[in-house]
């Protein structure tokens, strides 16, 4: 079938409006109607050029929501008309990662995934012939999608695809840092680096479990007020500290993070992050993906001493479990998400969601379809 697709055809290039081929959902595959998807700062690091996975042409998107409207053959779990978000971390329920309840990770498809290829090693989507790529096993900026079953998470008919569309990224990735990955608990001291679209919204699940300082840290001052609503208690402007951001860090938390979460994708953050925790037990939580080549480092002392560092990706959820849960709490009430969109596009202006992004504009911005 032919769709609208907004296809990266080079690193660093505007993405390009495109009619773009999409063959049916295979063995074990769906066929998703994407109604609407975020644009997430990951989608701008692999369209830059610096993801070391990213490959062209591809099309881009991981943060959607939308409606089953074909199954391939073999799949059970749903069925035309359900409701779905994408997921970029599938949950199979059967692999080694997903049944060692360690992590995650579910290794079932990684590989391909990586690849830009479905399990089978062959693309869905082509224009005259030419493949193009999928991208993180989602490609959401095109208004049909093929994913595999596994890769979907079904949720309730009642939930509006242009807010809980988030929920494919940011918002499960901000929030299950703090829950899952970190695990604050009530009365500690957090200190948040980045408050942009998954930045806010660790500060919502530092808000949630009942964190005492939340302390956001951006170079953008617009991003107070809103920060001051999701529940930051101090907002730090690096430009404006006059010695040691690290120092400073630390004396206002009495000595140090219990917990610090680096939301930006800057190697040199995630070693302040790192080193504003408290000596014997403050952890750091790396989210932001740094570009090709980029290491961290920190004197070995800071570990000896206690502090540990961690990573998480999607904030350590379980997308077929915990996505559902997720839904609920937003439409509960127990989750503020609209505030965190502040744009809202149809596909032919996607470019712009990435340059109000560059410009500090946009927390989220959202492509409907
Ligand atoms: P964003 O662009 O919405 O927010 C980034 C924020 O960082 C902005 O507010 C910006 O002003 C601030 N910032 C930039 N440089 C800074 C500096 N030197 N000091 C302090 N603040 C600075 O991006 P986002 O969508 O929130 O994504 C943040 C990071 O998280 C990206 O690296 C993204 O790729 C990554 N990410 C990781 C996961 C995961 O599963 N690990 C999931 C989603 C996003
Ligand atoms: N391809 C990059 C890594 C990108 C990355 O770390 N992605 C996160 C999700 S970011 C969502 O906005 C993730 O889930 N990582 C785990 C995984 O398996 O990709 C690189 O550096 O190669
Ligand atoms: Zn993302």
């Amino acid at each position: 079938m032919d769709v609208r697709a907004a296809v990266a055809y080079e690193a660093g290039k505007p993405l390009v409006i495109e009619t773009v081929q999409l063959e049916g959902p295979r063995a074990f595959e769906v066929l998703v109607e994407v109604r609407a998807t975020g644009v997430c700062h990951t989608d701008e690091f692999t369209r830059s050029g610096a993801d070391p996975e990213g490959l062209f042409p591809a099309i881009l998107g991981h943060e959607g929501a939308g409606v089953v409207v074909d199954v391939g053959p073999g799949v059970t779990s749903v069925k035309k008309g359900d409701h779905v978000i994408p997921l970029y971390t599938p949950e199979c329920r059967q692999c080694k990662s997903c049944l060692s309840r360690k992590t995650n990770l579910c290794t079932a498809i990684r590989a391909t995934q990586g690849q830009g290829v479905m399990p089978d090693g062959s693309s869905r989507f082509s224009i005259g012939g030419r493949k193009i790529h999928h991208y993180m096993g989602c490609s959401t900026f095109a208004n049909y999608t093929v994913l595999p079953e596994i890769a979907v998470a079904k949720i309730r008919e009642d939930a509006p695809f242009d807010k809980v569309c988030y929920i494919g990224c940011g918002v499960t990735t901000g929030i299950g840092a703090v829950i899952n990955t970190a695990k604050v608990e009530a009365g500690a001291n957090v200190v948040v680096f980045g408050l942009g679209g998954i930045g806010l919204n660790v500060v919502q699940g530092a808000r949630m479990v009942g964190a005492d300082k939340i302390i956001g840290v951006d170079l953008n001052p617009a991003r107070e007020p809103l920060a001051r609503r999701f529940g930051m208690t101090h907002f730090v402007n690096p430009k404006e500290v006059g010695g040691d951001l690290v120092a400073h860090l630390v004396e206002l938390t009495g000595g140090g993070a219990d917990y610090s979460f680096e939301c930006v994708g800057n190697t040199q953050l995630m070693r302040q992050a790192l080193e504003c925790c408290h000596r014997g037990w403050g952890m750091s939580v790396i989210v932001g993906v740094a570009g090709a080549g980029q290491e961290i480092s920190t004197r070995p002392f800071q570990l000896v001493t206690g502090r540990v560092w961690k990573g998480t990706a999607f904030g350590g959820a379980r997308g077929r479990t915990d996505v559902p849960k997720i839904v609920d709490w937003y439409m509960d009430g127990k989750i503020d998400i609209d505030s965190l969109i502040t744009h809202t596009m149809p596909l032919d202006d996607i470019n712009k969601a990435f340059d109000l992004m560059h410009s500090g504009e946009s927390i989220r911005s959202v492509v409907t379809f």
